[in-house]
């Protein structure tokens, strides 16, 4: 594990194979699944979604691919993002604290971390231009005094397999080595809406990868490593989590509570 947990520093990636236990994820899996259907009954009963398509709404694979072609937009706390639903909520939680994670987190960052408010729950959908992230750094994300001396690691989990049409990430290599790059408005593509992304003209040089992934697997990246979403052209949803650590006691660069690492 110790030469894997060295790669990022080199490179700005690695994919750690089969790094969380299946098990875990499908608990993920299973509090996604039981917040859709909660969700669509909600919007049944709300009258914003007839209730012959509850159940298309609350299909894991498709449903949020169903309620975005149809501009339904749940209220409150969601199924995707940062601000959860609490069925997704816990398990996020748990998968923030778990073991084979945090130890490969720990020999990239050393013994005392925690992990970021930084996180979310990502539903990509097919064809959809406005959920490809251009490129970018995470870190210019975070308020920070010092970007430059920032050290956080991503590590971006996918619930689904992610081959090159899944919709998954490519990542530039050895980007982390070029600093905090210039970000401004950028589109992906002439129908994308626009995001705050690296100006083109600051683009590193490196190799482009798109890193295949099964579930199980987890691609590990830097705060400076730049990275866009990928286009999905699979007939289905691809489901992501993204979570990350710091050293315990650096500044967290956003506002919420860090989660405690023992
Ligand atoms: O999941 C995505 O599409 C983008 C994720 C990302 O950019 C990140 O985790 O920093």
């Amino acid at each position: 594990m110790q030469a894997l947990a060295e790669e990022p520093s080199r490179s700005g990636f690695c994919v750690a194979r089969d790094l969380v236990p299946h098990e875990d994820l499908a608990e993920l899996r299973a509090a996604i699944e039981l917040a859709l259907a909660n969700q669509s009954r909600e919007l049944v009963e709300a009258g914003e979604l007839p209730a012959q398509e509850g159940s298309i709404a609350g299909g894991f694979l498709d449903g949020i691919s169903f309620l975005l072609e149809r501009n339904v937009v749940p209220r409150g706390a969601r199924v995707v993002g940062n601000y959860l639903r609490k069925e997704i909520a816990d398990a996020v939680d748990r998968l923030r604290g778990q073991p084979a994670i945090t130890r490969f987190a720990k020999a990239i960052l050393g013994p005392r971390i925690v992990s970021t408010p930084q996180f979310a729950v990502r539903a990509h959908c097919p064809g959809r231009f406005d959920l490809c992230f251009p490129w970018h750094q995470d870190v210019f994300f975070l308020d920070l005094e010092d970007q430059v001396r920032a050290h956080i690691v991503n590590f971006w989990i996918p619930l689904v397999p992610i081959d090159a049409d899944a919709g998954g990430l490519d990542v530039i290599k050895e980007s982390h080595l070029y600093g905090v790059l210039p970000h401004a408005r950028v589109q992906q593509h002439r129908d994308a809406p626009y995001f705050m992304g690296v100006e083109p003209a600051s683009l590193p040089p490196g190799e482009i990868v798109a890193p295949e992934l099964h579930v199980g697997d987890a691609l590990v990246m830097l705060d400076k490593t730049v990275h866009r979403t990928r286009m999905n052209r699979s007939p289905h949803v691809r489901w992501s989590v993204d979570i990350r650590y710091i050293e315990a006691g650096r500044p967290l660069g956003r506002s919420g509570a860090a989660l405690a690492i023992p």
